[in-house]
């Protein structure tokens, strides 16, 4: 990973044929969505938003619709006679089914990418209710993952048409959660490439940065990693493979426990990491510990900084710098049993790179997890 290449200038298409507004939800398939909902509410300070289930005459899964900012995650749960989610929860556990991204037009998402090779998931479908009218689409992608193309405009709703507004008297306060800063798929060896070509040829999307199999690589969790962005950079997917090394890869782990490809993490941004991972960890959220003497070295490597040095090492919130500016990022430990599914807080101070110059403290973090849990 010491050959990081930063191509800005690589070519891109000459018209954005899939232009996209941005994240506009995140589903999980999970076994217990009453439960989860009320942990994504508790420990990461999401507002109740909306409800579909058996009350609003969806007899076969339930879904909780929670927000924060301009995030919002949707908890779907099997209840009868649901295979289709019920296979995915016993194959990969709790896991993203849905990254469901904003459009204008999801007819014609759907006509340019399946045009461009793309399977199809779902025709364009409308649906309606009093407070207007929703189109969606929608495509595979890596593992059991689904791109869904949301077209909202003529729509007021509290979230889709099915669902009802979910009022709720337990509204703990947010923790300054902002965005989808971006989304990391883990697919398989090799795979790496064939996706990147997926992003590129179906989507769109240009590779805006890579990381190789280099030396730490053979010291380390190795992996490789290219970070495809679409044209207006609102939409970032890193795509990591397993590299071989002297131990076993994160990546593989990560395979191995969730049966197959998927996502790996999700990044959320804020403006104030220092506040934000303060309440994230006064209400239980774990993240990766950092040895102390990562802090001793960090502002010789990085140059000066706005925060106080002193709250990021208590807190364990990691920095990095580039041509731009700086970043400062953090990870949490797997948010359910099985060694899969995490999330980065992450506030960018000019920075678009990724935090590359803390693989090495991130990823022999990441192995001590790994052999806590004999998996390394
Ligand atoms: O998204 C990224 O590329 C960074 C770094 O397993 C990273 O967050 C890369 C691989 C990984 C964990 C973090
Ligand atoms: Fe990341």
């Amino acid at each position: 990973m010491s050959d990081t290449n930063l191509m800005a200038s690589a070519a891109a298409p000459a018209v954005d044929f899939l232009p996209l507004q941005g994240t506009d939800y995140v589903e999980f398939y999970v076994g217990n969505a009453k439960q989860a909902a009320h942990f994504y509410k508790t420990a990461f300070g999401f507002q109740s938003l909306a409800y579909s289930g058996p009350e609003t005459g969806v007899k076969e899964k339930a879904s909780y619709v929670v927000r924060q900012n301009k995030l919002t995650f949707v908890f779907t749960t099997p209840i009868k006679n649901c295979a289709e989610i019920e296979a995915h929860l016993t194959r990969h556990g709790d896991g993203v089914r849905m990254l469901a991204l904003r459009v204008d037009d999801a007819t014609d998402a759907w006509e340019q990418t399946t045009r461009r090779g793309g399977k199809s998931y779902m025709k364009p479908v409308k649906t309606a209710d009093a407070q207007g009218e929703v189109i969606m689409s929608g495509i595979h992608t890596y593992g059991d993952t689904i791109h869904l193309f949301i077209e909202r405009k003529n729509y007021k709703g509290p979230f889709l048409p099915g669902y009802k507004k979910w009022e709720s008297r337990y509204n703990p306060p947010g923790t300054g959660l902002l965005y989808v800063d971006h989304c990391v798929g883990n697919v398989g060896w090799n795979q790496m490439n064939k996706w990147v070509q997926f992003y590129e040829d179906v989507m769109g999307f240009r590779n805006i940065l890579s990381f190789d199999d280099t030396d730490i690589s053979t010291e380390y969790s190795a992996l490789m990693s290219k970070v495809m962005s679409n044209g207006n950079g609102f939409v970032k997917f890193p795509i990591n493979e397993p590299a071989e090394g002297k131990k076993k890869s994160q990546v593989e782990e990560y395979l191995e426990f969730y049966n197959g490809e998927g996502v790996q993490h999700v990044a959320l941004a804020t403006h104030n990491i220092i506040e934000t991972v303060t309440a994230l960890q006064g209400r239980g959220v774990e993240f990766l510990k950092i040895p102390d003497n990562y802090y001793d070295t960090v502002l010789d490597r990085v140059g000066a900084i706005d925060e106080d040095l002193l709250p990021l090492k208590e807190l364990g919130i990691l920095i990095d710098r580039d041509e731009e500016g700086y970043l400062l990022q953090i990870f949490s430990k797997p948010v359910e049993d099985r060694p899969t599914l995490f999330f980065e807080i992450i506030q960018r101070k000019g920075a678009k790179s990724f935090g590359k110059g803390n693989f090495k403290a991130l990823f022999e973090a990441l192995e001590r997890e790994q052999e806590s849990r004999g998996n390394l």
